[in-house]
């Protein structure tokens, strides 16, 4: 795909001059293999590289956004200090760096270490980068690494680990019977992922959508149901009921590796099809229908979660029950089921388990303990209270990096009152975003096509390394920031010693025998392992008790529920007059990825403003037309958007739906922060209670 992106405004150096070279996109976490071809010393082209199994070939839009991205007229060159008036002012990097040191090592001698904190956002994705910050802040004494992952993953990583101790997001579609998208949309989300997916169709793989929408994905679906927003517990329940009680699921696999399935079993006989249909408006034949079908070809059956399951108070949950369904179906580390992947025996940059720094009370870790516990993140809602002074200890400092959580995380007023009141706030990104300009010092970041890092492919067992291809004098890459700060704070000798990224890359993998040379020669990646299923035949399931936990002792010491129960969402339990609509949020557009690209030319094009998804028939009612302009207003605040009806099988009545991510029209201003999942702590932002405001005079 080739770009119109303004080249001739910086000092590039590409790593040739005329060629291709392939690496990964790191656009989105699908890691795609891509050649990017260089003519005259400009990027002009990015294609699919046909030798990497992650896509074979192919590639989405957003590659384009690479390239404009990239030779952005607005992308920063030089770190930024924001003067007492507001306004910014460009400052040498030492004198920067010299700056922010003396500032945070005044913050340690005042308030302690832990009163500095970092974050890490998806615009370097997870792995590496997320390594460095988290090996920063635990070297530096503070238990407080911070990332978008408060409101992405988690949840249903965690789901899957409290269950079978294991999650892989990259399932064996190609090799499954049956495939149930559940709160996902991967032509959208994962392109590549859908590719594989249609494929198996072909070949006879029946494919399911359960989504309150009938999204993009749904229209290929052999079968579609659309609950409630957040009753899908509910329906994974009825689904549990039916299998147990028809005697139709892996009574052998359960009898040998499973735990607490007595109590479970007899929870399930509540859900009934009349409950269950009550509580998710999904029509009781259609329940019974999709029960068959997982009958009929079990054992090779993926129920892939999608982050439309997460964002609830009882999230979690309904990943458990989806992931004590997989195993009663008994696809558990088979062919074209779920696999647990298996790791290379490379050296961690994480400090987790050296410097845990549990005596240190990690921001969150009281309220939502199984997230410190399981996944070393502190959490990002609870975060903005220590910030405003509601916490133990106060929260001073923060080194951000990759992430826009002004527009992204919810409670928007109260995240920018809460990154005003810092000591000191530093943002590393491409560009002065909504964050950044609330930030003391900024830093130009380099984008992916400046880095070099190792990636893990987990269902293929496979490593690639990701090769410079170009360097922006001005823009540093992660590693860079990270060693110089440390470096000035006294303990970049012992943690940071590594010069460059390739230093650090060779030190990861020297345990493994794979050398930087062999990934150099091979961009499609190298298999580290063969793929291999029923581990579990010789050593136990990664949980606390070793087997399939259908039953949690673990949670149950926490005084959590044992068993995945399910509890309504808050606007069916205590509904409220006043705001007689249900909101999702979110929902992913093929051209946006949260906040970025929203500055691209070409895309604002096609898609210009937020719009708010409304049925007809809700329109009709209260008189909304087309792109009219409606306030949209929760107890927690209020946005404004422009109305979308939508075809009357595209979203259920009196359900609305606002993707997160615009500026203007930001979502995130009606989203709760203090309404949480207990486990996850994850904020509710797929079911938020609303009502809608026709500009001047109220509907509802
Ligand atoms: N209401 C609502 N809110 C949501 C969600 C939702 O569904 N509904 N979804 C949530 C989810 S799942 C997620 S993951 C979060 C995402 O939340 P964020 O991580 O805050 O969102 P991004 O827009 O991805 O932020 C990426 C930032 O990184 C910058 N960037 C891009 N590339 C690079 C790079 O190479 N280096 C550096 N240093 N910076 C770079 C971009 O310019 C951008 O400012 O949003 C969450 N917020
Ligand atoms: N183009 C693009 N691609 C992206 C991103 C992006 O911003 N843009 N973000 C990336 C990131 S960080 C993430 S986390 C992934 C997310 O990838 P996915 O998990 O596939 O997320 P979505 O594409 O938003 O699809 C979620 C679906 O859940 C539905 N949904 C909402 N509430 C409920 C509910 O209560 N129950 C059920 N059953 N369904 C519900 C929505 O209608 C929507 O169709 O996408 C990644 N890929
Ligand atoms: S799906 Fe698109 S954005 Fe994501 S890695 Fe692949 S090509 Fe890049
Ligand atoms: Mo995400």
């Amino acid at each position: 795909m080739k770009s119109d992106a303004a080249a001739d405004r910086m000092n590039v150096n590409t790593v040739i001059k005329d060629g291709t070279l392939q690496t990964l996109c790191r656009q989105c976490n699908m890691r795609c293999g891509v050649n990017v071809h260089i003519r005259d010393g400009i990027i002009s082209d990015i294609t699919g590289f046909n030798a990497h199994p992650q896509n074979r070939g192919f590639v989405c839009v957003k590659v384009l956004a690479a390239i404009d991205t990239f030779y952005h007229k607005d992308r920063l060159l030089k770190p930024l200090k924001r003067d007492p008036n507001g306004s910014f002012t460009e400052i040498p990097r030492n004198q920067a760096l010299d700056e922010i040191s003396d500032r945070i090592l005044q913050i340690r001698e005042q308030f302690g270490a832990r009163s500095m904190g970092v974050w890490k956002g998806e615009g370097v994705g997870y792995f590496q980068e997320e390594d460095y910050a988290r090996r920063f802040i635990h070297a530096f004494g503070s238990p407080n690494y911070f990332s978008n992952d408060s409101t992405c993953y988690n949840g249903r990583y965690l789901g899957f680990l409290l269950v079978n101790g294991f999650w892989n997001s990259n399932p064996e579609f190609e090799h499954a019977d049956l495939i149930i998208l559940w709160g996902a949309n991967p032509p959208v989300s994962h392109p590549p992922m859908m590719s594989e997916i249609t494929e198996s169709c072909k070949r006879g793989a029946k494919l399911i959508v359960i989504d309150p929408r009938l999204s993009k994905v749904a229209h290929k679906a052999d079968m579609v149901a659309r609950p409630l927003p957040g009753t899908d517990g509910a329906l994974v329940w009825g689904l549990i009921r039916y299998l147990i009680n028809t005697g139709n699921y892996d009574r052998e696999f359960i009898e040998k590796y499973a735990s607490g399935f007595g109590a479970f079993a007899r929870y399930a006989g509540k859900f009934t099809p009349e409950f269950v249909e009550k509580q998710t408006g999904v029509d009781r034949r259609i329940v019974g229908e999709i029960a068959e079908m997982i009958i009929k070809r079990q054992p090779r059956v993926i129920i892939y979660p999608g982050v439309g399951l997460e964002h609830h108070e009882n999230g979690v949950n309904t990943v458990r029950t989806i992931a004590c369904l997989e195993a009663l179906c008994g696809a558990l580390e088979i062919k074209g089921g779920i696999n647990w992947p298996e790791g290379m025996g490379e050296r961690k940059l994480s400090l987790c388990d050296e410097v845990p720094l549990l005596d240190k009370k990690p921001i969150g870790a009281d309220k939502f303990p199984v997230l410190y516990d399981y996944r070393w993140e502190c959490h990002t809602m609870m975060a903005m209270e220590y910030m405003l002074g509601n916490g133990e200890y106060p929260l001073k400092g923060l080194v951000l990096t990759a992430g826009n959580p002004v527009l992204t995380n919810p409670n928007t007023k109260k995240v920018a009152k809460a990154l005003s009141s810092l000591d000191l706030l530093v943002v590393n990104d491409l560009f002065l975003t909504e964050t950044a300009k609330l930030a003391h010092y900024v830093f130009p970041a380099a984008s992916f096509f400046e880095r070099s890092e190792l990636h893990y492919h987990p269902k293929y067992n496979m490593v690639t390394l990701t090769r410079k291809i170009a360097e922006i004098p001005g823009a540093d890459d992660e590693y860079s920031l990270w060693r110089d700060l440390a470096h000035r704070l006294g303990f970049g000798e012992h943690y940071f010693p590594w010069k460059n990224e390739e230093e650090v890359n060779r030190w990861i993998l020297e345990p493994t025998g794979i050398t930087l040379e062999e990934l150099h020669n091979h961009p499609e990646g190298l298999v580290y392992k063969p793929v291999r299923y029923k581990k579990y035949e010789t050593r136990p399931f990664p949980t606390s008790s070793g087997k399939i936990e259908f039953s949690s002792p673990y949670l149950k010491k926490l005084g959590l529920h044992e068993i995945p129960e399910y509890v309504p969402p808050r606007y069916i339990s205590h509904p409220k007059k006043e705001y007689p609509f249900v909101l999702t949020t979110g929902a992913r557009k093929s051209l946006y990825c949260h906040t970025r690209y929203h500055n691209l030319p070409r895309f604002l094009k096609a898609f210009p403003v937020a719009e708010i998804e409304i049925h007809p028939s809700d329109a009709a009612r209260l008189g909304i037309e087309d792109k009219e302009h409606l306030r949209i207003i929760s107890e927690i605040g209020s946005v404004e958007v422009k109305a979308k009806v939508v075809h009357e099988t595209d979203i259920i009545p009196g359900t609305l739906e606002i993707v997160h991510g615009w500026q203007d029209g930001n979502v995130n201003l009606v989203t709760y922060d203090d309404l949480n999942d207990p486990i996850s702590g994850f904020p509710v932002l797929k079911s938020v209670p609303v009502r809608i405001q026709k500009m001047q005079v109220e509907a509802g």
